[in-house]
């Protein structure tokens, strides 16, 4: 049977980890894999294409670069995964987390590094933090509890474009988990192991001055989404 799951990866200058994350894709159980590059400097859409994906461009930002990947995926998928291009995430993972989705038992399914088990130094102090304060909070303005916010993730294809996703930047995947909230979606969250970075320069939580505008965005997003 055809795959109806496209993998969208974000990267950017990730060509020391992109290749292996694209090499270790389940291809059988996937139509495609799409790498978004937006002005990377080191040939990460050369290795990833090399490696089997199909690389498409996109203005900078994170959101830009999953929002294109979103609208690059062949008509035929309706589940799109999204997962990092660093190495951080397990891809052994992707059929528990797109399980639940096709099977057709729930909309959107979020792993959860904090419920998973975590290599060491693969997140630092402020992002766990972060992550169950914006929990907390999410749960007080709408009544769902997450307890991440993490990449990756599987979700109806049909349910994030009617989201209308407005994020461009570190905040969408916070977006897309209160607008699932605020769209009665049938949420999953499940636990998921987390590494750390295989190669390569971090654009958030290794950069203070990063990880600062990132918090800012993330809570703008609460202010911004507020029903
Ligand atoms: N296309 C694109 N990808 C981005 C952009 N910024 C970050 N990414 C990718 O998004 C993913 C997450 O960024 P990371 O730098 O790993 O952020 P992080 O996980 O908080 O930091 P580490 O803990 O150091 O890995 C990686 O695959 C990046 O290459 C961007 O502007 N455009
Ligand atoms: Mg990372």
């Amino acid at each position: 049977m055809q795959s109806r799951v496209s993998v969208v990866i974000p990267a950017l200058n990730e060509a020391e980890s992109v290749g292996a994350v694209v090499a270790s894709m389940p291809w059988t159980e996937i139509a495609e894999c799409i790498v978004v590059d937006n002005g990377s400097t080191d040939g990460t859409g050369d290795v990833a294409a090399a490696a089997g994906a199909r690389v498409v461009r996109s203005p900078r930002g994170y959101g830009a670069a999953c929002f294109a990947g979103m609208k690059a995926a062949v008509a035929t998928t309706d589940v799109l995964v999204f997962l990092d291009g660093d190495g951080s995430d397990v891809i052994a993972d992707l059929p528990k987390i797109t399980g639940p989705v096709l099977r057709g038992e729930a909309d959107f399914v979020i792993g959860s590094r904090i419920r998973g088990v975590r290599e060491r130094g693969s997140m630092n102090f402020s992002q766990v933090f972060a992550a169950h304060l914006i929990g907390a909070l999410v749960k007080l303005m709408y009544g769902y509890r997450y307890t991440d916010m993490g990449a990756f993730r599987a979700i109806r294809r049909d349910k994030l474009e009617a989201m209308g996703m407005t994020e461009r930047t570190f905040g969408w995947n916070l977006e897309m988990q209160v607008r699932a909230v605020q769209m009665g979606l049938r949420i999953v969250e499940l636990p998921t192991d987390y590494k750390c970075r295989v190669a390569g320069e971090s654009k958030v939580s290794g950069n203070l001055k990063a990880s600062v505008k990132t918090a800012w965005r993330i809570f703008g997003v609460l202010v911004r989404t507020r029903k």
